[in-house]
């Protein structure tokens, strides 16, 4: 529904002329940099777009413990383990700002929930893919993090205030999840041969999917003009990728690791790297649920759904409780 109702608006940004007042004024004020707070008026396509991108960000967060949290029995060290522990409990933490975030803009957390689990709204396409060596652990905090950091930096200064403060906590964390991960890289890629290859089979699986996080190719992006405009976005997917591609490249030479793309090359004249795309048909059935691992992070989201709804009906009936007893004593 909110998709929906954005993609008819992704047909062109209008200009300060064609709006009305109220718009106006909304307008000047992202143009000018000031926040966006949740008693302000704003379009009715802000409010959806904000919903379905941080709605979408908070059930990544929630989603993205499961790769992780599968293997919190299995670190090879007590040190590893508790590392390993903290972090996941920092993406909790994530998901709840996020979803308190959205909640700010008139919808409820349980709503957002339901909505994932009935296919309407998505998490980001990176967790429907399987953790299946320690490495891949590696690989998650250095390329999965890594891809987290590139784009959530600049929304710490998207235009919607409570998104963007939380925003400013989450990347603070987000970059000590980045360095665990590139230290378990470190140890592999230095380690026996067997683990060197081990780095470099999660480098191999974990790249292009990396790259699928920033969102489809500037031409297939249905949102990014709009966003940009209210300035929801700050840079472009394309953007973004560059970016990333040119600071993880000298990162896995440190490392003695090879980026899986043959045409991989230093452009001097642009100064960045050119790079191959990852394949788009691969992404767009992994976002219609064909991925390798879709099924199997619903069915998890589900089942912590349904047993957790004794614990929901408990707050509600002892808040309803204390509400009628509060009530009686007036
Ligand atoms: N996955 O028009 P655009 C983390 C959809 S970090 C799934 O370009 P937009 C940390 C998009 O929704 C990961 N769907 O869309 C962590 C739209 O479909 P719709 C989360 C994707 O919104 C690390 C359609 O494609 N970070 O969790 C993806 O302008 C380790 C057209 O695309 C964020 O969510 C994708 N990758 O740009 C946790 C960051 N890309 O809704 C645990 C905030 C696109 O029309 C462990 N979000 N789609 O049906 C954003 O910056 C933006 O939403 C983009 C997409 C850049 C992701």
């Amino acid at each position: 529904m909110y998709a929906q109702m954005v993609k008819s608006t992704g047909t062109g940004v209008k200009s300060l002329d064609e709006m009305e007042p109220e718009e106006r004024a909304f307008q000047e004020k992202v143009d000018a940099d000031i926040r966006i707070e949740a008693r302000d008026w704003m379009p009715e396509g802000y409010r959806k777009t904000l919903i379905r991108q941080i709605g979408q960000h908070a059930h990544s967060e929630i989603v993205g413990q499961l790769p992780e949290g599968n293997w919190i029995t299995r670190a090879p060290t007590l040190e590893r383990k508790m590392i390993l522990l903290a972090k996941v409990q920092d993406e909790a933490g994530h998901g709840l700002y996020l979803y308190s975030a959205a909640e700010t803009l008139g919808v409820t957390r349980d709503e957002m929930t339901e909505m994932l689990l009935s296919g309407k709204m998505k998490y980001s396409s990176i967790f429907n893919y399987p953790t299946l060596t320690w490495a891949d652990i590696g690989a998650v905090g250095w390329l999965v993090d890594g891809a987290a950091i590139m784009n959530q930096v600049p929304l710490q200064r998207t235009s919607y205030g409570p998104y963007s403060r939380a925003m400013i906590r989450i990347c603070k964390e987000e970059s000590f999840h980045q360095r665990q991960g590139y230290d378990i890289m470190m140890k592999m890629a230095k380690g026996s041969e067997a683990q060197k290859r081990m780095a470099q089979d999660a480098l191999n699986r974990f790249w292009y999917p990396s790259l699928m996080m920033f969102g489809p190719s500037d031409a297939n992006s249905v949102h990014s003009e709009q966003s940009m405009a209210w300035k929801i976005k700050i840079n472009s997917n394309d953007e973004l990728r560059r970016k990333f591609v040119d600071q993880t490249v000298p990162q896995a030479e440190y490392l003695g690791l090879t980026v899986p793309d043959d045409t991989l090359a230093w452009n001097e004249e642009k100064g960045g790297y050119d790079f191959a795309e990852p394949d788009w048909d691969e992404f767009f059935d992994v976002l219609k649920g064909a991925g390798p691992a879709n099924h199997d992070r619903l069915e998890a989201r589900k089942t912590a759904w349904d047993d957790g709804a004794w614990v929901r009906d408990g707050l509600t009936a002892h808040a309803e409780k204390k509400r009628t007893a509060k009530v009686a004593a007036e």
